[in-house]
């Protein structure tokens, strides 16, 4: 496929006009960790903060992409433009992935209001964490409205993605047992609106119950709304962009949303640098004939486990090892 060469300017100048040749091309240069994305991002990053950032997430095939195609149907209908960014390596958001189901996503792949880009999960420095943040940036700067931001969640990822939203939409289908084991173990966070999907199922009023009576378990302010939702027959799908927009509304209006914000922005700072600082060192002792003298030593007790881990941050890092060590 010929690749026509934008200059930066000129991308910029793209993305900021919503042009979704200049938006593909950005997202491409993001999630390939191409040192151009960092210049494009910084000069774009200032015009960001608009959008409104939802997550979705939940276990595999409870009907995420699908909830998030009805949305985007729902929310084309009212004028809103829309971004998605889908981390969703068991079922890629493609032109043709939902095509057979009554919401056409395929319809909205030609809509000049609506962009929809499934991120690999293939890393490079920073990890899918970063590409998804910077493709996230890029959405948003572009004008979209609203951003849908899709992973899968349940202890099934190892990046907490839903770390970029303003509001968090937890997606279960009847039977979702393993979830709603993690939600009352506490090991899942509490999201901010629950969907119960697949209300079609006869199963769907025992899962409702259920997950109710591990809301009431949360204190009366932190219990999220739940609904029952049809994605494929795009039932119930407003009162869920309600609940959705409800949220969001709360948060603005007692300056909750620029305390979650600044939290997120700091986890995800701190993310994407913990995780650049393990690839440098992973690179750095990869194959270092150094280390593995230290691990032998490690081995043989001639040198304990920390003093190894001083010597490397000295020489990795050239920070003092023994201080780390302290802290930890
Ligand atoms: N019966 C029924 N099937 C659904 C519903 N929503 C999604 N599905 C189907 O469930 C499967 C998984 O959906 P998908 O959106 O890919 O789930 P994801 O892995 O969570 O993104 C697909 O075959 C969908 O057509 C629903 O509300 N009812
Ligand atoms: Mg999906």
């Amino acid at each position: 496929m010929a690749r026509r060469e934008w200059p930066l300017e000129e991308l910029t100048a793209g993305v900021r006009a919503g042009d979704r040749r200049a938006l593909a091309r950005a997202i491409s240069l993001v999630e390939n960790g191409d040192p151009l994305a960092y210049p494009l991002v910084r000069e774009l990053y200032s015009e960001t903060g608009r959008a409104a950032i939802v997550g979705v997430t939940g276990p595999p095939g409870v009907g995420k992409s699908s909830l998030v195609g009805a949305l985007v149907a729902h929310l084309r209908a009212l004028g809103r433009t829309i971004g998605v960014v889908s981390v969703d390596p068991s079922s890629p958001f493609s032109k043709g992935a939902l095509l057979g189901d009554r919401i056409r996503l395929a319809d909205h792949f030609n809509d000049p209001g609506v962009y929809i880009r499934s991120m690999s999960s293939r890393g490079h420095l920073g990890g899918v964490a970063e590409s998804t943040l910077q493709a996230v940036l890029l959405l948003d700067a572009s004008g979209k409205d609203i951003v849908f931001v899709e992973t899968v969640g349940a202890g099934q990822s190892d990046v907490e993605v839903t770390g970029i939203a303003d509001t968090v939409l937890l997606v279960l289908m009847p039977g979702s047992g393993d979830s709603i084991q993690a939600l009352k173990a506490g090991i899942m966070e509490i999201p901010d609106v629950i969907a119960i999907n697949k209300m079609d199922h006869p199963a769907a009023k025992t899962m409702l119950n259920e997950v109710r009576s591990i809301v009431r378990l949360a204190e009366p302010d932190r219990r999220p709304p739940i609904v029952l939702t049809d994605a494929v027959r795009g039932e119930n799908v407003a009162e869920l962009w309600e609940k959705l927009e409800e949220h969001r509304v709360a948060l603005e209006s007692d300056g909750r949303l620029e305390e979650r914000r600044r939290r997120n922005l700091a986890g995800e700072v701190f993310a994407i640098a913990s995780s650049r600082a393990r690839s440098h060192l992973d690179a750095a002792v990869r194959g270092d004939p150094e280390l593995a003298r230290l691990l032998d030593a490690v081995e043989r007790r001639e040198l304990d486990p920390l003093s190894a881990v001083r010597e490397i941050m000295e020489k990795v890092f050239e920070v003092d090892g023994r201080e780390k060590a302290r802290e930890v």
